[in-house]
This record gives C-alpha cells, sequence and structure tokens, in this order.
C-alpha cells in the first residue's frame, strides 16, 4: 500500500489512495484502472499520481454500459462509430503497444462476455478505427503496424478458447484469402468462431494463389464450403476468379465471400459467390444454414 499524501492546494495531483476514494472504488480497483489505460496516472519515486481532471473521465467509464450485451447486439458495422469505453481503452493500448494491458483488458472483457464478443465488440472495432485514421492521415503506418501486430497477438491468445467440447459438424470449410490480399485477421476471426460453432476448418490465411487454392480443395474429403476473404478491390478481383475456378472444379461446393472490399450480399453475388456475411458470428449463421438444405 501506498502512504496517503496529501493533495497539493488548487488540485495537485492526488495519490491512487485518493482517487480511489473520490471514484469511490479499492485501491486496487484504481490500480487495475491505471494498468489497463482507464485512468491515467504518472509513477514517480515509487508511487502513482493521479490529476484530479482525469478522474472524470474514469468515472464516466465506471458508468458505462460493459463489454457484455454484445450477443444481442449487431455487430458493428465497417465505417460504425461502435465506441465504447472498452474498445477506447482497448484502442489507446493498442496504438501505446502495450500488450499487458491490451490482454488484461480482454481478460476483463471475458469475464462479462465471450470470445467472440472480443473478437467483434472490442477488435474490430479498434482495427476499423485504426484502419480510418490511417486512411485519414491521422495516424502513421508504424503506428498502425505496432497495433495490429499486438491485435494479432491477442488473436493468437483467444484462439484456444474457441476450442469446441460439444457437437462438432460433419464437413471441411476451406478458409483463404484472396490472392494478393495480406490481411490475415479476418479470417483468423472466421476460422476461430466457425471451430468455436463445431465445423472442422482448414485455415490457409491470407493471399492464397489460385492455383495452390483450387488443388488443395480437391484434396479435401467432405469439403462442406470455402470461404474466401477480400480486404481490398484488386483482392476482390482475384476472388471472383477463384469462386469460378473452384466453381469448375467443384461445382455443388458452395464458395461465400466476405471482407471489406465485398460490401454486400448483391456485391458477393455479382462476384459469382453463393452467400455473403458482413462478420464472423454471420458466417457461422452462413454455415450453419448449410446443414439444413
Ligand atoms: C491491419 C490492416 C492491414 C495490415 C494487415 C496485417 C495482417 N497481418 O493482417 C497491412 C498493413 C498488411 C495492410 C495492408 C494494406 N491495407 Co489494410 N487494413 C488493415 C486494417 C487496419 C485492419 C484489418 C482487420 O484486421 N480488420 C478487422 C477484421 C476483423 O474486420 P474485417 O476485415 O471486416 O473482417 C470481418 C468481416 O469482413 C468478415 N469477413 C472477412 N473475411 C471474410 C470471409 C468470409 C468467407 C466471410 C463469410 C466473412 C468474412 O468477418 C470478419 C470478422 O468479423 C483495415 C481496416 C478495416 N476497416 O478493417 C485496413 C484496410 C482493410 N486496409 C486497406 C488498405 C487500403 C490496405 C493497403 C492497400 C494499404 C497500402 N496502400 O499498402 C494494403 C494492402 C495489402 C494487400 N496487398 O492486401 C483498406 C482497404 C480499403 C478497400 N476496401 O480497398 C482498409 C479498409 C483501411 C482503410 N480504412 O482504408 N492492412
Amino acid at each position: 500500500m501506498i502512504a496517503m499524501e496529501a493533495p497539493e492546494d488548487g488540485g495537485g495531483p492526488l495519490t491512487l489512495e485518493q482517487a480511489a476514494s473520490a471514484l469511490g472504488v479499492h485501491y486496487m480497483t484504481a490500480y487495475r484502472y491505471v494498468r489497463i489505460g482507464r485512468l491515467p496516472a504518472e509513477y514517480r519515486n515509487g508511487r502513482w499520481y493521479v490529476h484530479p481532471c482525469d478522474l472524470a473521465k474514469a468515472a464516466r467509464t465506471k458508468r458505462s454500459r460493459p463489454v457484455n450485451g454484445a450477443s444481442q447486439a449487431a455487430a458493428p458495422g465497417p465505417g460504425s462509430d461502435a465506441s465504447t469505453p472498452t474498445v477506447d481503452l482497448m484502442l489507446d493500448r493498442l496504438l501505446a503497444g502495450d500488450a499487458a494491458g491490451a490482454w488484461l483488458i480482454v481478460e476483463n472483457a471475458l469475464l462479462a462476455g465471450s470470445p467472440s464478443d472480443v473478437h467483434l465488440e472490442v477488435l474490430s472495432p479498434c482495427l476499423r478505427h485504426i484502419g480510418d485514421s490511417w486512411a485519414r492521415g491521422e495516424i502513421s503506418i508504424a503506428d498502425e503496424h505496432r497495433a495490429t501486430a499486438l491485435a494479432l497477438g491477442l488473436i493468437g491468445r483467444l484462439g484456444p478458447l474457441f476450442a469446441r467440447r460439444g457437437r462438432h459438424r460433419a464437413g471441411t470449410v476451406l478458409l483463404a484469402g484472396a490472392e494478393g490480399d495480406t490481411h490475415t485477421i479476418p479470417l483468423m476471426m472466421v476460422g476461430d468462431q466457425l471451430r468455436g460453432a463445431g465445423f472442422s476448418v482448414n485455415q490457409l490465411g491470407a493471399d492464397v494463389p489460385l492455383d495452390a487454392l483450387v488443388a488443395t480443395a480437391a484434396g479435401i474429403d467432405g469439403l462442406l464450403a470455402v470461404g474466401l476473404s477480400a480486404s481490398t478491390a484488386p483482392a476482390a478481383a482475384n476472388a471472383a476468379r477463384a469462386v469460378t475456378a473452384l466453381h469448375r472444379r467443384l461445382p455443388g461446393v458452395p464458395v461465400f465471400l466476405g471482407g471489406p472490399a465485398v460490401h454486400s450480399e448483391e456485391a458477393a453475388r455479382e462476384l459469382g459467390a453463393d452467400g455473403w456475411a458482413p462478420d464472423a458470428a454471420t458466417a457461422v449463421s452462413l454455415l450453419s444454414s448449410l446443414e439444413s438444405l
């Protein structure tokens, strides 16, 4: 425990105990707020100090809705302002490159929600926000890369939490990024969520050459469907070529499309696909609907 210290006159810094008392929370809760970036604080001479003006931000955050409720809520669409206190905190930690702080936020979120909620309600809005900020020139490429590298690590740590103990479904889903598309995260999320729903997933990751994709698909016994991701316009054009080649080689196997460059069911159908989903949770519903056919 740190010793109490009187704040300086005129709204000077508070010790963490004083800040905790002002917020009406336990000292350890205030420390956790500091650790995850909810409460800005400065570490000097072995003690944490909080500026009184930052208390209001932490107090607002304390009253705001937690990460759960996500399962009922629709996943935020591309470009939507999906800001919540948890998203704001995660964004802050991702941009700061603070892996430990970011993981604490994930752990907190998991107390209230599922790994799928963390994907869709916390990490996806952060990544979209980061992409938009980069496109507007507000953050550098290095900032975006640092945040993405950290997000990849978080998604990797979340992966085993999607392990399915219950019923496994028949057939395998092949997932791949369109040729020339280096975006890995969308596929990881879709793959983990499908595994969590009991599907066997053959995950090829990003940027899969057309010939390798078709040869792999042809070699899978019990191939249920192929899911292709396209984040950019050139990748969407390559995905369309892949759909044609897969249909020709494997008639009857549905090919689904998704990703930021395929905006709607209509756009996916125009590219030749048999279906589309805006996010990983809807991708699970899409694949599940095949069972009832
Ligand atoms: C991280 C990132 C990168 C990283 C990728 C690193 C990695 N290892 O993954 C790097 C730095 C490499 C990168 C590069 C580029 N990127 Co980039 N990138 C992003 C960013 C910030 C996050 C991507 C992400 O993980 N999103 C989170 C996921 C979960 O969301 P999602 O992609 O929408 O996926 C969900 C759904 O779409 C759906 N889904 C996705 N795939 C599939 C597939 C199926 C079958 C189904 C059913 C559903 C489905 O489910 C997913 C989960 O819910 C996005 C911003 C954004 N809006 O996403 C830009 C973004 C995708 N990138 C963009 C651009 C322009 C580029 C570059 C061209 C930049 C450049 N000038 O070099 C290059 C292209 C490289 C290439 N050849 O592919 C643009 C694309 C715009 C467009 N539509 O054309 C975006 C949208 C940024 C922006 N706002 O402008 N990028």
